[in-house]
């Protein structure tokens, strides 16, 4: 695996979704030089979102969240680049939209806490990126190419 192929999971939630913000939102991933290796719009159901969200378990807002993330469709992704993770992370913004600057997706997309448009894999939870992806993605549900303006993104991608 060279430093470009770290995979992230990232999800448009129910608000995000019902607001026609897919499109925007993967258009800042694609545009940042990110690859998509999958997507699919789905319902997650109780079980998922328990297994999802299980480190929140005990938290007041738990069952906010549940009925949340399951009231309507999700677009789930997984996008694949260098330090992906981390960078999505900061593209998202904060967890509250009320402190995300502006230019972030929920600095930009929103204004309460529990309705924050995006989720994505936590950075400083080591391999949460990993747990997600096989939460959500069959393996052949992954695809494997090379994107051509990789050249272009990255320095030592080869020659162009
Ligand atoms: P993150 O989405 O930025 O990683 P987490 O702390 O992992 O934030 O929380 C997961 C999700 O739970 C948040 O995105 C948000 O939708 C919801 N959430 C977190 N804290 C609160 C809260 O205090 N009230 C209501 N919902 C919350
Ligand atoms: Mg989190």
């Amino acid at each position: 695996m060279s430093h470009h192929d770290e995979r992230t999971f990232v999800m448009v939630k129910p608000d995000g979704v019902q607001r026609g913000l897919i499109g925007d939102i993967v258009s800042r991933f694609e545009q940042r030089g990110l690859k998509l290796v999958g997507a699919k719009l789905m319902q997650i159901d109780e079980e998922l979102a328990h297994d999802h969200y299980g480190e929140h378990k005990d938290k007041p807002f738990f069952d906010g969240l549940v009925e949340f993330i399951t009231s309507g469709p999700v677009f789930a992704m997984v996008w694949e680049g260098a330090d992906a993770t981390r960078q999505v992370r900061g593209m998202m913004g904060e967890t509250d939209p009320a402190d995300s600057a502006p230019g972030t997706i929920r600095g930009d997309f929103g204004l309460d806490l529990g309705h924050n448009v995006i989720h994505g894999s936590d950075h400083e939870d080591e391999g949460a990126n990993e747990r997600e992806i096989d939460l959500f993605f069959d393996e052949d549900e992954l695809v494997d190419y090379d994107l051509s303006n990789a050249v272009w993104v990255y320095e030592d991608a080869g020659d162009h």
